[in-house]
């Protein structure tokens, strides 16, 4: 439920000095000596990534209640071709639809009987960039399935919901998927990688998988294969104080392999199956040591009461973590208003410098990191001209140095400054100064776009 680690990301104001670099190499002798821009202060926070919500496991667990019911209710299991299958399904679907998703039935046959995906679709992001998240929500004939996959299933469904509810508006475009028939060969995950059109499965940027995610006596596994989905997982876990090992009971053992065979990025969480917990697990873990991760792995008993809340808990929070962190959804102010002076300020002949100022109100936080600087210089020899921009609280951001060679009339350029660390509100100056003798001109406009 709560936790401490807070998902804020911290751009700097790092390309200041490279800018001011950059416009030092056109100084000449005819030039006053350039003074270097100002370094603004760095590290303050402009943009935030969002951080994931807590998934309220009260919500998994209450998914979970409904695939036993559906179990009970057809022959105590969900197993592929049976009844409780397709009435999962339709659990499903009914919520992501009720909450705003596209989603689709993808059909196929395995063993002559019809089996099915689900496949949910968030609208909006890059759809050249989808990243995806799944879970097998088909049982073993024997029992309810409800560790192995209600609990994969529950999670990965409650995270849409609450996708739906925080309206991300994520950069990547997300897919939430449920898988038919892995408990016999990871047949519907294979279906779907086989009939994704090659181009389409380029555009997939990772796949997170999420099978077994509450066993009984659980261990906190994360797979090693993509190692920035890896570290997402376990910076994840380390935030919380919660100690990880990585996946081995079994690598390619359920529907990450599908795509990782097709090239694509792959991760995912896992709580341990039949293996059993050693010591020094239980020392770090809790739990029984000598005792299986889960005794109820495909069994009769694999019910409600085989679902430790504190996993299920932490690994549906940890798969929210990786949804937000990895579709790199932010929070920044919107973008594209611009501030405009056109009053006409006369440049004095090798003379002191003159400034255009534009007020700025009504914006929060700082400024971007790529703030767009118009400058609309009418000059006779622009090489005469030192340009800054001046934040509010004075920084300079040098835009131009003089230079001796450059005769070209005229400054009309549209500058980029990482205004990270400044305030957006207050008053921003252009501040110009003609260096040399005999050619003059005037600021015709100045502008900034945020
Ligand atoms: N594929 C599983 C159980 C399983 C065994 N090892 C792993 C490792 C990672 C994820 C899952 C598993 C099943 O559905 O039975
Ligand atoms: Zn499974
Ligand atoms: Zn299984
Ligand atoms: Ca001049």
């Amino acid at each position: 439920m709560s936790l401490s680690a807070s998902g804020i990301s911290r751009r700097g104001a790092a390309t200041a000095a490279a800018l001011a670099v950059a416009g030092l190499l056109a100084t000449t002798a005819t030039a006053a000596p350039a003074a270097l821009a100002a370094a603004p202060t760095a590290g303050t926070t402009t943009s935030t990534v969002a951080a994931a919500p807590d998934i309220p496991v009260a919500n998994v667990k209450a998914h979970l209640t409904q695939l036993q019911s559906i179990a009970s209710a057809n022959g105590g299991n969900r197993a592929h071709g049976r009844p409780g299958y397709k009435a999962s399904i339709d659990y499903v679907k009914a919520k992501l639809d009720a909450a705003g998703f596209t989603t689709a039935v993808q059909q196929f046959t395995y063993n002559g009987t019809t089996g099915y995906n689900l496949v949910a679709d968030w609208p909006g992001g890059d759809t050249n960039q989808v990243l995806m998240a799944g879970a097998h929500l088909d049982s073993v004939s024997s029992g309810p399935g409800i560790n192995d996959n209600g609990s994969g299933s529950a999670a990965v469904l409650e995270t849409a919901l609450a996708v739906s509810r925080a309206g991300f508006k994520p950069a990547k475009h997300l897919r939430f998927a449920w898988w038919g028939a892995e408990e016999l060969g990871l047949v519907g995950s294979r279906h779907y990688v086989a009939n994704l059109p090659t181009a389409d499965r380029a555009k997939v940027s990772g796949y997170l998988n999420f099978d077994m995610i509450g066993s009984p006596n659980p261990g906190y596994f994360v797979y090693d294969d993509d190692p920035v989905i890896e570290k997402t997982f376990k910076d994840y876990f380390a935030g919380i104080g919660v100690a990880t090992e990585i996946e081995t009971e079994g690598d390619g053992r359920s529907d990450h392999a599908s795509f990782k065979n097709a090239g694509i990025p792959v991760g995912g969480l896992f709580t341990g199956a039949s293996r059993t917990k050693t010591a020094a697990q239980a020392q770090k873990w809790g739990g029984t040591a000598g005792q299986a991760f889960d005794r109820c792995y495909h069994s009769s008993c694999d019910t409600t009461s085989n679902i430790n809340d504190t996993a299920l808990d932490r690994n549906s929070d940890a798969l929210a973590h990786g949804i937000w962190t990895l579709s790199a959804g932010t929070t920044e102010p919107p973008t594209g208003d611009t501030y405009q002076n056109t009053t006409d300020v006369t440049i004095p002949d090798n003379g002191s410098a003159v400034t255009s100022s534009v007020s700025v109100t009504g914006r929060t936080g700082n400024a971007p990191a790529t703030l767009k600087v118009g400058v609309d210089i009418v000059h006779t020899w622009r090489g005469d001209l030192v340009v800054d921009l001046i934040a509010p609280d004075g920084t300079a951001y040098r835009l131009k140095n003089s230079s001796g060679s450059d005769s070209a009339d005229n400054v009309l350029e549209t500058y980029t400054v990482d205004a990270s660390s400044e305030a957006a509100n207050g008053t921003w100056q252009l501040r110009v100064q003609d260096v040399a003798q005999y050619d003059t001109g005037y600021i015709n406009s100045f502008s900034l776009t945020f």
